[in-house]
């Protein structure tokens, strides 16, 4: 496969003015009629026009009026190629497809029977013959032809600008869309779907039309896409001063989906996991996730439709930056200070659990990368949730209102274009007279940042100094790092727990409770003055930057900054510490068969946190849910998933015994009686009332099993209902939790997403090994085809159940060499992120790394793999 590079980056030859495309739909036999108006670019030397196109028939192309001859043009495996065109050109190209036979849910496809496309990042090619890069930008004129009874909704991006009959049994709809816009955001649906709509008014006064799409009988589970549709918009114009530009906006849900959701626009196609929910079917997670991306792809209107990328290296300025957005809007939406903090520290949680390791490992490729094989295989953790990261920084850098003001310079000058990161960076520095020169390398180095702190107090001269280095790992192509500029926010606390004024020189600071120190060299010192007692520090408040931390702390800090740091971020942050300091040991001891014990500070520090009803509930859940064991193998320098797991699981069987009365009260403390609410303070406490559970579940009485049970029958909502499922599944009490599956799936087998659950509560029970999965493979429910049914079984198994997937004779690594396989040949980019399961195979016990080897070189031999799998199990083994 070949490699693509930034650095190769040339300009398109032909710039395009306007699309016609003309479609006549049908599963078998598409037939798509394009008229493309395109001159040439005057910053290209090149005359030739090139148009991407694969898995589609060429039946003509017309140049000017006249059909062009196969000797005048060259038709290879991914391009056309027309020679020597003139300045102003008219193409007319007609092709055809087969939708009903595209199982990779790329292009054109169907899903239960209707059709939908997926373009981004280049599934316009599959379509027609095309430009197909962003940085090329049209206006598109969409007209759908298809059987009516089949498929009576016919959407496309824009304004519907006349329908009618055709006579024959199939109807038309012509849509105009009036803004340019890249091909990889055209979008059509054409299908039996059912919509709730609303006319919403802007705050400006201006009428819009709201719809939302779904299948018939879904109707009743719309009502939160619509409300946080709504509250996206409201949110985007008071946030950010951006208004919604179309007349209508719709978002259509699809089964059969490769990720979330897609920002076509005014048609986002979604992922049914991200629109369809009720009490009964939905978890609060669910609700969370659903709000999160129709924010997402809402503020994609203006951050990556509006002003795009220039090429797909460039993918974090949209994505960095609308992840970011979505965040703060979560964030604004539940409007408390801890809520907030809620939502920061399970960013914080995402980062360690996907981001580090890939950051760590084979794949690892910077914000901004310098090349790849497989665009698909770049949507990833570091362009979405690094990249955030990156534009957080800006924020904690500049303050909220500079922030504002390097976004409204960025849409000043970049509205309509196609850009870079780099602009970006140019916005928010000239916006705020700031030189961000240095803040380059968060785009160009890949690697996580290591920051090592050391202390010294000096009580004569109530001084406090603080000093900073910094370091980062060698990764694929990249030995050497320099230096980042990083933002590390620092507050002290004095020994009752309050925060000390600070005084820090050089640094406007002002006697606050918390300052943001600036670390750009190898090693910084900061010198805190009047310093009235040695302080306990408080370092990288709010997570200021996405680096590992490392300070010498004592256990007696640890504990003072879990009692008290004012900051919520760092207080969760301590118990993790203190968690993960004694995980490692105790892994240790279980790998030298050594007697476990779990102190009594930490288990007592744990009981007065679940206790403290002043803390609010969602705090103390995550506060009191141990660091996982992915986040705990990245900690060690050989992983023994076996010796992990033990550890991991004695630890929660000690904190159940010693806190049960605790465990009791709080599960009784938190219910949430009444109507159903997805609302973060009743989402909280049905968090901590369950987590409570679960712990209570761990070796059960036959109370615990009966209050479990209880809950599992009397459940008024979904979350209620598979938390109590989860806790029967890992009770150890086989026939309780066999009984509850059986009902939970006779309650739900008609309900897809309900069916996934299923699957993936039982793929990441640690009581589930490689034979149960293949077991359920088999279950009727269960098909690879559908993305979602293929996450939920395999993926949730290699990627959520270490101790099984591991298995010492190799068996978990056979299995997934063989699904990524059968994969492949149907979805390579879902069998890519299948093949990622593997990415850290090198840092594993001798005898677990050769069974690994073996399952990627079997992978590798493959004859006809994809570029897409090919690229993560090479870069893997090299
Ligand atoms: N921008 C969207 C990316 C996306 C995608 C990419 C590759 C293959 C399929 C895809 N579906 C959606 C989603 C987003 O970040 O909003
Ligand atoms: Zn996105």
């Amino acid at each position: 496969p070949q490699t693509i590079y930034r650095k190769d980056y040339t300009p398109p030859s032909f710039l395009v003015d306007s699309v016609e495309l003309g479609f006549d739909l049908d599963p078998a036999r598409t037939v798509v009629a394009s008229r493309i108006q395109m001159r040439h670019n005057p910053a290209s030397t090149s005359r030739s026009i090139e148009l991407h196109g694969e898995h589609i028939e060429l039946v003509l192309v017309r140049l000017n009026g006249k059909v062009l001859k196969p000797s005048q043009y060259k038709l290879t495996a991914g391009m056309l190629t027309i020679p020597k065109a003139p300045d102003e050109v008219t193409l007319d190209i007609e092709t055809v497809l087969a939708p009903q036979d595209n199982t990779s849910l790329s292009g054109l496809y169907v899903s239960n029977h209707n059709f939908f496309t997926q373009c981004e990042a280049e599934g316009f090619r599959r379509i027609t013959f095309f430009p197909d890069r962003p940085d090329v930008m049209a206006k598109y004129t969409v007209m759908l032809r298809a059987d009516k009874d089949n498929y009576p909704v016919l959407l496309s991006n824009g304004n519907l600008i006349e329908e009618g009959d055709l006579g024959d049994g199939r109807h038309y709809a012509k849509w105009e869309d009036p803004f340019k816009k890249p091909s990889y955001l055209f979008a059509l649906v054409a299908a039996r779907l059912v919509c709730q709509e609303e006319r919403y008014t802007l705050k400006s006064g201006r009428e819009v039309l709201l719809q939302v799409w779904v299948e018939d009988g879904n109707l009743d589970k719309t009502d939160y896409a619509m409300q946080s549709l709504k509250n996206s918009i409201r949110w985007d114009e008071e946030r950010f001063g951006l208004e919604l530009d179309l007349d209508r906006f719709m978002i259509v849900a699809v089964g059969d989906f490769n990720m979330g959701a897609m920002e076509n626009k005014g048609l986002n196609i979604f992922n049914t996991k991200y629109v369809l929910a009720n009490a009964r079917v939905a978890t609060d997670v669910d609700y969370a996730g659903i709000e999160a991306v129709v924010g997402h792809e809402y503020f994609h209107n203006w951050t990556g439709n509006r002003v795009t990328c220039r090429d797909w290296f460039q993918l974090s300025l949209k994505e960095g930056l609308t992840v970011f957005r979505d965040q703060e809007f979560s964030a604004d939406m539940i409007g408390t200070d801890t809520g907030r903090a809620v939502t920061r520290i399970d960013q914080v949680r995402t980062l360690r659990q996907a981001q580090f390791p890939e950051d760590a490992g084979p794949m690892a490729h910077p914000v901004r990368p310098d090349s790849f094989v497989e665009i698909n295989n770049f949507y990833t953790v570091t362009i979405y949730e690094k990249g955030a990261e990156v534009v957080r920084m800006y924020q904690t850098l500049v303050g909220r209102d500079g922030f504002r003001k390097g976004m409204d310079l960025y849409f000043e000058r970049h509205d309509g274009q196609a850009v870079q990161c780099d602009d970006f960076r140019a916005a928010m520095a000239d916006a705020n007279g700031r030189d961000f020169s240095q803040f380059e390398r968060w785009y160009s180095q890949a690697g996580t940042p290591v920051v090592t702190a050391s202390t010294r107090y000096d009580a004569a001269s109530r001084t406090f100094e603080l000093t900073l280095a910094q370091s980062c790992p060698a990764t694929p192509g990249q030995p050497k790092k320099l230096p980042f500029h990083i933002p590390v926010t620092v507050g002290l606390l004095a020994a009752d727990g309050r925060d000390l004024p600070l005084h820090v020189d050089g640094v406007v600071s002002n006697g606050a409770a918390s300052v943001v120190l600036e670390l750009t060299q190898a090693s910084q010192t900061f010198r805190f003055t009047n310093v009235t007692e040695l302080p306990v520090p408080s370092l990288l408040r709010d997570f200021s930057a996405p680096v590992v931390l490392e300070y010498d702390y004592t256990d007696e800090e640890l504990l003072h900054l879990f009692r008290h740091d004012s900051d919520p971020v760092n207080r969760w942050e301590a118990g993790q510490r203190l968690a993960m300091e004694r995980l490692l040991k105790l892994t240790g001891a279980v790998a030298a068969g050594e007697h476990l014990a779990l102190d009594d500070t930490f288990i007592e520090a744990q009981r007065a946190l679940l206790a403290d009803d002043t803390l609010d509930p969602a705090f103390r859940e995550l506060a009191l849910i141990l660091p996982s064991e992915t986040i705990i193998a990245e900690r060690m320098a050989q992983v023994d998933p076996q010796a992990i797991h033990a550890a991991r699981q004695f630890m929660r069987r000690t904190i159940a015994a010693a806190l049960k009365p605790e465990l009791l009260a709080q599960y009784h403390a938190n219910q949430t009686p009444g109507e159903y609410s997805p609302d973060a303070l009743s989402a909280g406490k049905r968090a901590l009332k369950n987590l409570a559970l679960s712990y209570l579940l761990i070796a059960p009485g036959e109370q615990e099993l009966a209050l479990a049970q209880q809950q599992f029958d009397g459940a008024g909502n979904m979350t209620d209902r598979a938390a109590a499922l989860g806790a029967l599944i890992h009770s150890g009490s086989p026939s309780h939790a066999q009984a509850a599956l059986a009902s939970f799936y006779a309650d739900f087998e008609n309900e897809a997403l309900v069916v996934d659950k299923w699957f993936a509560m039982q793929a990441a029970a640690p009581s589930t090994d490689v034979q149960a999965v293949r077991q359920l493979m088999t279950h009727p429910a269960f098909t690879l085809k559908n993305p979602n049914r293929a996450r939920s079984l395999i993926f949730n198994f290699t990627n959520g159940n270490p101790s099984q997937f591991h298995a010492a004779d190799g068996s978990g690594y056979a299995f997934w060499a063989e699904q990524v396989i059968a994969l492949d040949a149907l979805n390579p980019q879902v069998a890519a992120r299948l093949a990622r399961s593997m990415d850290r195979w090198r840092r594993y016990v001798p005898a677990l790394q050769s069974h690994m080897r073996d399952a990627l070189e079997k992978v590798a031999g493959q004859a006809s793999l994809s570029n897409d799998v090919m690229e993560v199990v090479s870069k893997a083994l090299a």
